[in-house]
């Protein structure tokens, strides 16, 4: 009987085992798990090659407090990538007071629930302007502070972004996404941040325009807080 089998040459059993390992997992059901796995791996071994895949968040900036902000309507928009170990935030805005510095967050309800921009019937006193507290309602309570330093999560900074000669602002920031996360850990205990779960708010006003009822946080007068501009992020 051994007679009968036929000696096999180095290349003829390379080809054999190559029959059997190629039949051998045609045979398998390939399960979504398996080939998100394989997506992974590949995703990986992109990585050495610089093509980390890019998630990113997208959002219109809309106006809020129209009348306060001289009859301007704030408009724009956000972007954040996130890529590897890090975020970018890209914010682009017009509609604002040339020369004056403008508080700018992404803002997220602590227990995460549901977000929105704030709308006039957010004015729960009805005295015509929707302050920050009430914007707090509805758009949640201020996260990440986009100025030059996100990761130290102070909310007093002279670093935010100045309005140009033409009332716009222009701001890009690059994150460690680990410092940033431990951060937020930190401050809030709030587990995981999820980019699809903020609002960007953009905040300031002269001073005259806030009537003595609105009110503020963190210490700040109430003409600096008082939002302008609101956009809800979501992944695009
Ligand atoms: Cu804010």
């Amino acid at each position: 009987m051994k007679s009968k089998i036929e000696p096999v040459s180095g290349f003829r059993f390379f080809t054999l085992l190559l029959v059997i390992g190629v039949s051998f997992s045609s045979c398998k059901n390939e399960t979504e798990d398996q080939r998100q796995n394989e997506d992974e791996l590949s995703g990986q071994m992109e990585t050495g090659t610089e093509q980390v895949a890019v998630e990113s968040y997208q959002a219109q900036i809309t106006s809020v407090n129209g009348k306060a902000n001289k009859n301007r309507s704030v408009s724009g928009i956000v972007r954040l990538e996130v890529q590897g170990d890090e975020l970018k935030v890209f914010v682009e805005a017009s509609g604002l007071e040339p020369g004056m510095m403008y508080l700018q967050h992404l803002h997220g309800a602590k227990d995460g629930g549901e977000i929105n921009c704030p709308d006039s019937a957010a004015d729960e006193n009805n005295d015509g302007v929707v302050d920050i507290t009430e914007a707090y309602d509805v758009a949640g309570v201020t996260m990440i502070m986009l100025h030059n330093d996100p990761t130290n999560f102070e909310v007093e900074s002279e670093t935010y972004p100045t309005a140009d000669e033409t009332g716009n602002i222009s701001y890009q920031q690059v994150i460690n996404l680990d410092e940033l996360r431990q951060g937020f850990m930190e401050e809030f205990d709030w587990g995981e941040m999820d980019f699809g779960q903020f609002t960007y708010l953009i905040h300031g006003v002269e001073e005259e325009a806030v009537p003595e009822s609105a009110e503020s946080v963190k210490g700040l007068p109430a003409h600096v807080t008082l939002p302008i501009g609101c956009a809800k992020i979501s992944q695009s």
